[in-house]
């Protein structure tokens, strides 16, 4: 009898450059800011020290989003592996430093781990170190613009297809982007496939204003970091010290929003442009969506998606869904 008929190719370790397009910054950020109000993309603060800005952000007291995430991966991973399966092609979006995959890996036992990021160097030497750790584990980093359509490494064969994408990194997209992103990753696991996602909640004002807003001002710094990424990058010149760090919790949007607010009348050179800026006016940095569990399930349903599962925290704080493809 023939058992089976699932290729499993086996390559240990590979890399899949898919080529991001590279994005004219100078005209994206000159764009943003002639535009009333002024504004800048978030995928903008993660230079070298903003990533590492980043990552003090996530130790702070504050910012409970992290740990929350941490906590429930930790505590819910058996039920988790359970329903995902062993043996599939897990895809984590905006990798990082696989920090987060490292508590699922044992219990789910995956044929493939593909972590999928535009940085090409760091997403290298991440893969490397996991899959140093995890000799048992096929890992094929894929460097690509994820919110465009890509293609998966053909090692991955027939596996049955998990997307991972943690941290509430889809709060950045508007929830209309937000719809289609999750489209677009129910076409890539298929039918079947499925989606685990973390998702912060909406709360009280106070809780996500010092998460974003903290004491010892650490985001205040990773805000006015991207003018400094800008000024390094772009041959600008403003003087961060005339710019203060701004977080509100939007209600009605249902979303943090960050600014950065000039503190005097100014003119700030950049990339040979002079821009002016009033006292008071403001660039607008970072839409930080948050969604409650029944408003997010309805978006991801609208993607073409059923909820499986999903778990919270005691005090209502992030949630983790389990999504599968129709
Ligand atoms: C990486 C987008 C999930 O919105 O909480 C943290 C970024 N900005 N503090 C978030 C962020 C300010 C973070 N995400």
């Amino acid at each position: 009898m023939i058992v089976s008929a699932r290729v499993i190719p086996k390559h240990g370790y590979k890399f899949y450059d898919r080529k991001p397009a590279v994005i004219d910054m100078r005209a994206d950020v000159l764009d943003g800011l002639a535009s009333r109000p002024k504004r800048l993309s978030p995928k903008y603060f993660y230079d070298e020290a903003g990533s590492a800005l980043f990552e003090a952000i996530t130790e702070l007291p504050e910012y409970y989003l992290t740990r929350t995430e941490i906590g429930l991966l930790e505590t819910h991973r058996d039920e988790i592996a359970s329903r995902v399966g062993e043996g599939v092609c897990l895809i984590e979006y905006g990798s990082g430093s696989s920090r987060k995959i490292r508590l699922l890996l044992e219990r789910l036992r995956p044929q493939s781990y593909v972590p999928v990021d535009i940085s090409k160097e760091h997403l290298e030497s991440a893969a490397r170190l996991l899959y140093k750790e995890n000799p048992w584990l096929n890992v094929y980093p894929t460097s690509a613009d994820y919110t465009t359509d890509f293609r998966l490494p053909s090692a991955t064969g027939s596996a049955p297809r998990v997307a991972f994408f943690p941290g509430s990194s889809i709060g950045n997209f508007d929830p209309g982007d937000a719809v289609d992103f999750m489209r677009r990753v129910g076409r890539l696991v298929g039918p079947g496939g499925r989606l685990l996602i973390g998702v912060d909640r909406k709360k009280d004002r106070v809780i996500l204003e010092a998460a974003y807003d903290d004491a010892a001002g650490v985001t205040a710094e990773f805000n006015r970091n991207v003018l400094r990424h800008l000024n390094a990058t772009l041959d600008a010149d403003f003087d961060t010290s005339k710019f203060s760090h701004v977080a509100l919790y939007n209600e009605t949007l249902g979303c943090i929003q960050m600014f950065l607010e000039s503190t005097t009348d100014q003119s700030v050179r950049i990339a040979g442009t002079s821009i002016e800026f009033r006292t008071g006016e403001r660039i607008h940095t970072e839409n930080s969506y948050k969604y409650e569990p029944g408003e997010f399930t309805a978006m991801a349903e609208q993607a073409g998606f059923r909820r499986d599962a999903w778990w919270t925290d005691g005090r209502d704080r992030f949630a983790i869904f389990l999504f599968v493809a129709i």
